[in-house]
């Protein structure tokens, strides 16, 4: 199939953004969408600007069941946040629909592509600058749990079957490296090893599941901090964006998601694992914030589960970029060669972090069981 690119002047096409397109330029730093920032120039007021984006092939078999998705949370929030008095149109996106009429236009490839008004005013960070920032997303995140909190779960589609599926995750990279399909297997022993020995702790967060401790709610399942997006003048969460993943799910998984991308100060992608480790001190914050955010909806045992959110997200999120590699990098898109190998060191450099911080961990989440 070829790029997004190729196809990107039919996608256009099928869209009316009510004045004339004056370019679309590749945006924004997602793994897997194919993003476009589309500017328009309406007669006489200032340009306006549209997210275009072609929903990835490889992730989503589905575009129909996701946008059926999107679109039922998108309207839910829209209500619950007018009837607090909020902005629909800028505090949850919104979907605009082909000319077609349809939730999304597919391409001669078969891709789907959609469109959402661009939220202007507001700041996408790519790292947790200050704390005050990571404690803004941590409340933007947990207000997102707790405004789907009665979502009608049943009418959610799977749009990626068992996402979060640790122990699913482990065996698809136990194939990977069976199958070593470009013989890479040979230049990620240690990665290997960190992974096998952690072959019980992809069931802890399953096992409490399975055994009625953990209760499933509507999350969002992909909580990186530049999936939302920060009110320009007041600094906090605005919008929470990317909702391709929202489904049944662990709230510990929310949890532990934004810390894995946000509790540290590198990229994913950073090749010197010296630089990389957890910060404490914006695990606590962020810890306070989401807490506060969801308002006091979740039990006891959640709570308690919080640190294992984060260690399983990290290890989870180490074990994909290391299959991915293995496999031809055909999953999260690549800038440079080995940078799947990359991301999955500081992901592991991570754990082990969290590993030898567990006891602090674990403290900060007793701070915020009910007295
Ligand atoms: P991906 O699934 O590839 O991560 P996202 O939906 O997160 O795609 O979009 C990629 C980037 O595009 C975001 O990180 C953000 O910078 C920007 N973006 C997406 N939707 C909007 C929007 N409605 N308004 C402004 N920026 C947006
Ligand atoms: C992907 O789409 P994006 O870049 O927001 C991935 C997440 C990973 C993340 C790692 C649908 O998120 O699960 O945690 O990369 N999204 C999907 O950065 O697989
Ligand atoms: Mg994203």
């Amino acid at each position: 199939m070829a790029g997004a690119e190729a196809r990107l002047q039919e996608a256009l096409a099928a869209f009316d953004f009510g004045a004339p397109v004056v370019g679309a330029l590749r945006y924004g730093k997602g793994h897997v969408n194919d993003t476009f920032c589309v500017h328009t120039q309406p007669d006489e007021t200032p340009c306006r600007r549209f997210i275009l984006q072609r929903i990835s092939p490889v992730a989503f078999k589905k575009p129909d069941e996701l946008m059926e998705n999107i679109i039922g949370v998108t309207d839910y929030l829209g209500r619950q946040i007018e009837q607090a008095g909020g902005d629909r149109g800028r505090e949850a996106i919104q979907v605009l629909r082909p000319r077609s009429g349809e939730a999304y236009f597919t391409d001669g490839d078969g891709c789907a592509w959609r469109v959402y008004p661009f939220v202007e005013h507001t700041v996408c960070h790519q790292s947790a600058e200050t704390p005050e920032l990571f404690a803004a997303s941590g409340r933007a995140f947990g207000q997102f749990q707790r405004l789907l909190r009665d979502y009608p779960a049943e009418t959610l589609h799977e749009t990626i079957p068992r996402f979060h599926d640790t122990e699913d995750r482990l065996a698809k990279l136990k194939a990977a490296i069976a199958a070593d399909a470009l013989g890479r297997v040979k230049d990620c022993g240690p990665e290997i090893a960190f992974a096998m020995a952690r072959e019980a702790d992809c069931s802890t967060a399953l096992n409490a599941l399975r055994n009625g401790e953990l209760p499933l709610r509507v999350t969002h399942n992909d909580t990186k901090l530049n999936n939302v997006l920060m009110d320009e003048k007041t600094g906090e969460g605005l919008c929470i964006i990317d909702l391709d993943t929202v489904m049944p799910g662990l709230v510990i998984n929310d949890f532990g998601d934004s810390i894995r991308f946000g509790a540290n100060h590198c990229a994913e992608d950073e090749t010197d694992l010296n630089k990389v480790s957890l910060d404490m001190d914006l695990y606590a914050v962020y810890a306070e914030a989401f807490l506060e955010g969801v308002g006091g909806v979740l039990t006891e045992t959640e709570i308690r589960y919080l640190p294992w959110g984060a260690k399983l997200m990290t290890l989870e999120c180490g074990i994909r970029f290391l299959t991915d590699y293995l496999e031809g990098d055909t999953y999260f898109r690549i800038s440079r060669p080995g940078q799947n190998l990359d991301r999955c060191r500081t992901q592991f450099k991570l754990v082990s972090d969290m590993e030898a911080h567990w006891t602090e961990m674990e403290a900060v989440a007793a701070k915020h069981l009910p007295k």
